[in-house]
């Protein structure tokens, strides 16, 4: 090996790395699309982190590219050992570089990743390459909780791939059940359900909602209680069987910079989301779309915003899997209920 022995970082400080590079992609979730977040950490012989970075947008350099270029600009890339990474590195060229060819070109000789790259593009390619040029490769355990991180990051990316976005959906419920909102109230949700909303909103790439919503409610849809990525695009989808959009609403929406989609059926929605390049979609709507929507198997979790009579609002989510990336929200209950306990592993 190049640099003489391999050091044994200490398994401590590889958790560490992977919190530092979790936390950073997770500031991302919502402004990469249609590529996944990805954190980076870089550290010395001794494991302490040199740098960490996140991919911020498409077009811009993948986050193991933008972690080294920090430790050039830090003046500490020869002391560059380890890097933890939350998705394999790429092997070919996109609209950037392969981050294979930055790391073997950097003092860098051992490499954890979180999880393997679920892009036919680039799939294996990359730990296979670095393991080739000899370096160290060690992927995350499947039952680590470093490894579920890494998986709730890319799951609405891997979604995609599969064929139609991830679909959170969230229902706010009155104390008895009742899903409108008071006369005069345009919502019955406190404070801190309300920036949990809207967290959701700067996480996700597209709102989906039904005609019926946008004639009763006009809603905005705007990330307003939490400061939202800078220049995003969002895509607002009306289920639309007719041809009923307001054109008013419309023209407002668009000069809230989002783009209208609509489509007359959810399967149709689902393919149109994907072709927009949607990762994590978000179902806002009314009683009517949310009971035919729950009897299918377009959606992946459901989050429930529940007001109580005394203050305060409960949260609960239903999620299919536990690599859910709802569990990256800040706001969102530590306790998910599973759908279905057979798909609860990681791994699966
Ligand atoms: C990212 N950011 O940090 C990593 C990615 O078109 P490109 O060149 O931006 O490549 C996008 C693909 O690269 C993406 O689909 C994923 O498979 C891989 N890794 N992507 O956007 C990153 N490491
Ligand atoms: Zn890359």
């Amino acid at each position: 090996m190049q640099q003489g022995t391999t050091q044994q970082v200490d398994p401590d400080a590889i958790a560490l790395a992977y919190q530092a590079a979790i936390a950073e992609a997770v500031r991302r979730v919502g402004a990469t699309a249609p590529n996944p977040p990805v954190g980076c950490a870089i550290l010395d012989a001794q494991g302490h982190i040199l740098a960490v970075a996140a991919h911020h947008r498409a077009g811009e350099p993948h986050a193991e590219a933008l972690a080294l270029r920090r430790c050039e600009a830090a003046g500490v890339l020869a002391r560059a050992a380890t890097a933890v990474v939350t998705l394999e590195p790429c092997n070919h060229v996109g609209r950037t570089p392969p981050c294979t060819g930055a790391i073997l070109a950097s003092p860098i000789r051992t490499v954890w990743i979180g999880v393997r790259d679920p892009n036919p593009r680039v799939a294996g390619g990359g730990a296979g390459r670095l393991r080739d040029a000899g370096l160290d490769v060690h992927m995350a355990a499947p039952d680590s909780p470093q490894a579920r991180d890494c998986l709730a990051l890319i799951a609405p990316f891997a979604s995609a791939l599969r064929g139609r976005p991830w679909v959170t959906v969230k229902q706010a419920l009155d104390f008895d059940g009742g899903m409108i909102p008071p006369p005069g109230a345009r919502t019955f949700t406190s404070p801190s359900s309300l920036q949990l909303a809207h967290r959701l909103r700067r996480a996700t790439d597209a709102i989906v909602t039904g005609l019926g919503t946008i004639i009763a409610d006009a809603p905005e849809f705007t990330v307003r209680h939490v400061a939202d990525h800078p220049e995003r695009r969002r895509v607002i989808a009306v289920l639309d069987r007719g041809d009923g959009l307001p054109a008013a609403w419309r023209r407002q929406a668009e000069a809230r910079g989002f783009r209208l989609r609509t489509a007359p059926d959810l399967p149709a929605l689902m393919q149109g989301l994907r072709d927009d390049g949607v990762l994590w979609a978000m179902v806002e709507a009314g009683p009517r779309l949310l009971a035919s929507l729950r009897r299918t198997d377009l959606w992946d979790d459901w989050l429930t915003i529940r007001r109580q009579p005394d203050a305060g609002d409960l949260v609960s989510v239903r999620a299919r899997t536990a690599t859910t990336p709802l569990r990256l929200i800040d706001g969102i209950p530590s306790e998910i209920t599973l759908e279905q306990e057979a798909t609860c592993s990681p791994a699966s």
